[in-house]
């Protein structure tokens, strides 16, 4: 209740920001993507991590106004790249179940990529697996939109939540995020190491782009790029920082 009332206005008083997270090619180190994550400092109740105030604003429907909110952000920033080593990065946006069935996401979507400047390849959207079960007809409908407009989709978390295999030829995903749980464990746990062999196995097979997240040693690094993973993400990369910081890192893995 307190964090709904405090989210009441916090846009228009600038109180949230985007960090960036890289996302870089297993094999070569180039920083290819960067995930944009939301952070709220409040006035009222200091800064809130986005696992407690995403689900309040998604029950009061603010999440859409938040939703656009990051997406023209995310977008505009991409757009301040465009001289800069980071000129040609793909841009990752968590979006939630209620952004995707607002009538007018699709279109939202196609005007801050016009708007910013962004060839339609440079934006990339990362949902969960909820999504895909929540009113399974319209999300088809949507996602071939989006992939249709040349967005890239994404499966965010994949592997712990009510993962169908089914969702993997249904919807017009391109890449998979392994979630770090299965990570985590890879160089000590045979079951761990198994299964992100199997997933990426998996991936390679339909044709997706894998992500694996939360990689944080040097070990893990090295056995997903041995299993043939994609793109690494996580704090042994880099953590989740602002512009100027991120320009850095691209500047040095150029
Ligand atoms: O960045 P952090 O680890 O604190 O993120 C925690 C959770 O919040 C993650 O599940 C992430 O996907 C989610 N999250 C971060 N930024 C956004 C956002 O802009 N929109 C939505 N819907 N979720 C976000
Ligand atoms: O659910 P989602 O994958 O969007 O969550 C992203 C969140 O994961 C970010 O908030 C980020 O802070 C967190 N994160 C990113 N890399 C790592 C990591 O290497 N280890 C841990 N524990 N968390 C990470
Ligand atoms: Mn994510
Ligand atoms: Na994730």
């Amino acid at each position: 209740l307190v964090i709904d009332g405090a989210l009441r206005g916090a846009i228009e008083a600038n109180e949230f920001s985007l960090v960036y997270q890289a996302i870089t090619n297993a094999h070569s180190g180039k920083l290819t993507k960067v995930e944009a994550l939301l952070r709220w400092n409040s006035a009222l109740l200091g800064p809130v991590p986005p696992d407690r105030f995403i689900p309040v604003a998604e029950d009061s429907g603010m999440i859409i106004a938040l939703g656009t909110w990051v997406l023209d952000q995310a977008c505009r920033q991409v757009g301040l790249w465009k001289q800069t080593a980071l000129h040609d990065v793909t841009i990752s946006i968590n979006v939630s179940s209620w952004q995707l069935a607002d009538p007018g996401f699709v279109t939202l979507v196609s005007q801050a990529l016009i708007r910013n400047g962004l060839s339609p390849h440079q934006l990339e959207l990362e949902l969960t697996e909820r999504v895909l079960i929540e009113d399974t007809l319209n999300v088809q409908t949507v996602l071939a939109q989006l992939r249709a407009l040349g967005v890239g989709i994404s499966l965010d978390d994949f592997g712990t939540g009510y993962s169908s295999l089914s969702y993997l030829t249904q919807f017009h995903l391109n890449t998979l995020k392994i979630d770090r749980a299965f990570v985590m464990d890879i160089e000590h746990s045979e079951r761990s190491n198994n299964l992100v062999h199997a997933i990426i196995a998996m991936g390679h097979s339909l044709g997706l782009q894998l992500v694996a997240e939360g990689v944080e040693t040097a070990g893990q690094a090295a056995i997903l790029e041995r299993m043939g993973c994609h793109y690494l993400q996580g704090y042994h990369i880099a953590r989740p920082i602002v512009p100027d910081e991120l320009l850095r890192f691209a500047d040095s893995r150029a």
